[in-house]
């Protein structure tokens, strides 16, 4: 079974948000943004762009009839900005003009007064000015305080990790359209219809009902439109709603990449102790999450930190701290892990930490300390089904750890400007929503009376394959052929109160509600078939279009099945609500079986430093996966391939840069870099474990959608590995993106000035 999409998006059949045919009389929408990024918003002067040719309405706060407020978590986002402003990028006014030109036009005849107020753009200097989003959480077990005094060794340091641009292909835009009754229907490239229904509603004043949100599919997610669809939708929802016209909001490349947040940077504190045999006894770890000017979604990423503070290791003795700190950049959002990889990074840099100060290798550390049947995270949920040694135990004896390691050390003694570095990256994800009420669905299943299927559910697709996905949940749970099923669009009126598709967990939630609708349109079906022909309707199967099994007559095919259902009014659909059993959290213990199940894996990076240049390749990248019972290996090897290049591009190359004013220098793709085919790793292996799956899992086969991402932090320390066989004596923060800059910087500590050795990466 393959992808079902790619044919069509090759063939650009497929229908994105900017295909979506033009209405007459549509308006084009621009947003005014701040120009700076703190300060008294004075005065606004629209005189002169509302002159300008084509422009119809220019929308402020002062236009919105129901509440200006967009905050999910905390309420403490402004649709459009209200006396002052906290961001460079954060809207102010939305022009309304007869073609995009023309808005763009007017855009630059607006004129904001602004009195500037001081500018905050580093987690800690807002975390020591109580500049917080929320309160401080803390994740403990054991007593990491009272066991240094027994550790054989203790080290301490700082790890800092950078900001991500989403750069999904397409990039935020809306569609909106006036309905009669006032209300307003929106076309969204979001992945949480949902939350752009609820806040249009409540900007508008409507009920939810008199708000409909579509999706067809996005040009990528990467959770960049999990919360942050949101503005888009709901500006162009009060451009319509105000002007009773439609109005199309389409955010350019540059503006995307200025007004939306991005992966959190984050700035922490470590301290690690361990016993003589190198097993990990205790961790202390504080971050500073960069949470930009508003909460978003940074008091849930903040927590995933916490869930994800020991990455796939046992340690008795957690203390662990998250400051959400406000500084004046735009809200820094959910992407691919939610705050995971940024946990990670830090645990991973202490082990590595004491393995150099220790003189030993850090797969000995590693290995040491992974989790195993029933071992506790910190937050009390037993490590079930766990299968963090196998993958590394698995990975160890496929790839040969030992004759990698040997060769690359080999390589090190021959060659003098080319150094080759080597990295273990073991994972463990949770999956569900960390909040609780969050993992729920439902799936909508139609049968037609000429047998075709149609089935709405929560889903987004977006590229990650959920609609192939819940199209063969479908047939194998009704036994039909995947060509007799339609997945339709993601719409707020078919299918209510849905969550994002988000968490890696879409496929699982809404994959059940499709089985579960499913399976009780199966069985009604077959009583109907042994009522028809008067059979014993236990045992028996719908296969395929094949006849009903024995004794149904061999012209009752599928088709006149469902059409004889029909004619004997029996119901041919079904709505099917499934929520995750046996989930719990208490949020103030910060203890409780929070996640459906774990997702293992480990992988192998080895890359290859020029030490002349500073730049350097992958060479290799070795995954052994825990994928459970996978039932689509093209989609799984693709998540995992995708996920693992996006976290190669987060730990070497992509590098976000504001300047103390709080503007975004890295503004495009001239000076922000991302992973091609170039930096792809040169050999890329995905072994399917063998393991059983779960089953909370869609069919055994376990979550896919961010795990693979947190591998791409192996080339980190596999570069710092190069680095260190090449300069053994060099001063190496823990600062990733490791770019080639820095690289080079690290290979020749001698040429550097001292103010480049500050890597502060975490504004
Ligand atoms: N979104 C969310 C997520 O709202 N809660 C989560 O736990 C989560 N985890 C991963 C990605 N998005
Ligand atoms: Mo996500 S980071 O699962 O939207």
């Amino acid at each position: 079974m393959n992808h079902l999409d790619p044919q069509r998006h090759v063939r650009g059949e497929s229908q994105y948000l900017d295909d979506v045919p033009t209405q007459q009389g549509t308006l084009y929408a621009a947003v005014f943004e701040s120009p700076l990024a703190h300060g008294k918003l004075l005065a606004l002067d629209l005189s002169a762009a509302l002159a300008a040719p084509g422009v119809v309405r220019i929308l402020t706060a002062e236009d919105i009839p129901g509440y200006n407020q967009i905050g999910g978590i905390v309420p403490d986002e402004p649709l459009l900005a209200e006396g002052h402003v906290h961001f460079r990028g954060q809207p102010v006014a939305l022009v309304l003009a007869r073609t995009e030109h023309q808005a763009h036009a007017a855009l630059k005849l607006i004129k904001a007064e602004i009195e500037l107020l001081p500018i905050i753009t580093d987690p800690r200097v807002a975390a020591a000015q109580g500049e917080l989003i929320v309160p401080p959480r803390t994740f403990k077990i054991g007593d990491s305080a009272a066991t240094w005094a027994s550790c054989a060794h203790v080290f301490e340091g700082v790890a800092e990790s950078g900001g991500q641009e989403h750069l999904y292909i397409e990039t935020q835009g809306a569609y909106a359209f006036p309905t009669e009754m006032g209300g307003v229907r929106i076309i969204s490239s979001t992945q949480g219809p949902t939350a752009v229904q609820r806040h249009t509603a409540h900007v508008l004043g409507l009920g939810m009902h008199q708000v409909e949100v579509d999706v067809t599919r996005l040009g990528g997610g990467f959770g960049g439109k999990e919360d942050q669809a949101t503005p888009w939708g709901a500006l162009a929802a009060l451009g319509a709603f105000c002007t009773k016209k439609p109005v199309k909001l389409v955010l350019d490349r540059m503006a995307d990449m200025r007004m939306t947040g991005k992966r959190h940077p984050y700035s922490s504190d470590f301290k690690i102790g361990l016993d003589e045999n190198l097993k990990i006894v205790a961790y202390e770890v504080t971050f500073f999450q960069n949470a930009g000017a508003a909460a978003d979604l940074s008091p849930a990423v903040m927590e995933r930190t916490l869930f994800h503070a020991t990455n796939a290791y046992f340690v008795p003795n957690v203390t662990a701290t998250a400051f959400s700190c406000r500084t004046n950049l735009p809200p820094n959002t959910a992407f691919r892990g939610f705050g995971g990889p940024q946990g990670m990074f830090v645990i991973e840099s202490a082990i590595a930490k004491a393995a150099e100060e220790l003189g030993v290798s850090a797969a000995r550390i590693q290995r040491q300390n992974l989790l195993r049947e029933n071992d506790l995270f910190s937050y009390r949920q037993p490590a079930e089904m766990c299968h963090a040694e196998q993958a590394w135990d698995t990975a160890a004896r496929l790839y040969n750890l030992c004759a990698l390691r040997k060769d690359v050390d080999q390589f090190n003694l021959e060659n003098k400007l080319f150094k080759k570095g080597l990295a273990v990256m073991p994972i463990c994800f949770g999956i569900s929503f960390t909040k609780t009420p969050m993992n729920q669905t439902r799936a909508l299943v139609h049968i037609y009376s000429d047998g075709s299927v149609g089935i709405s559910t929560g889903a987004v697709e977006m590229g990650q394959g959920v609609n192939t996905k819940i199209a063969q949940v479908a047939a194998r749970t009704l036994g039909i052929s995947i060509n007799r099923i339609k997945i339709e669009t993601t719409n707020t009126t078919r299918v209510a109160n849905t969550s994002p598709s988000a968490a890696s967990a879409t496929a699982d939630l809404n994959g059940k509600a499709t089985e579960m609708a499913c399976a009780a349109l199966r069985e009604r079906l077959l009583r109907h078939a042994c009522t028809e022909y008067t059979l014993n309707y236990e045992g028996l199967e719908i296969r395929d279009e094949e006849v009903l099994a024995a004794g149904i007559p061999a012209e009752t095919n599928w088709d006149k099945l469902v059409s004889s259902a029909f004619w004997k009014r029996v119901a041919l659909t079904e709505n099917a609500h499934y929520a995750t059993p046996d989930l719990h959290f208490d949020a103030t213990t910060n203890t409780g079986h929070p996640f459906a199940y774990h997702v293992y894996g480990t992988a192998f990076t080895t890359v290859t430093v020029d030490c002349l240049r500073g730049t350097y390749t992958v060479d290799a990248l070795r995954i052994a996966h825990d994928f459970g019972q996978s039932f689509n290996h093209f989609i799984d090897r693709g998540q995992i391939e995708g996920g693992a290049m996006q976290g190669i591009g987060w730990m070497t190359m992509e590098e976000i840069a504001y300047n103390e004013e709080g503007r975004l220098l890295s503004n495009s793709l001239n000076s922000y870099k991302i992973p091609d085919i170039y930096a792809a790793p040169k050999v890329l292996d995905v072994h399917f474990l063998d393991t059983p799956g779960h089953p909370k899992a869609i069919l055994r086969s376990k979550a896919v959608g961010e795990p693979p991402l947190m591998y791409g932090i192996g080339t980190y320390f596999a570069l710092r590995d190069a680095v260190r066989a090449f300069q053994p004596h060099t001063a190496l923060p823990f600062s990733a993106p490791m770019t080639p800059e820095k690289v080079l910087m690290s290979l020749y500590p001698e040429f550097v000035q001292p103010r480049e050795t500050s890597w502060d990466t975490s504004r």
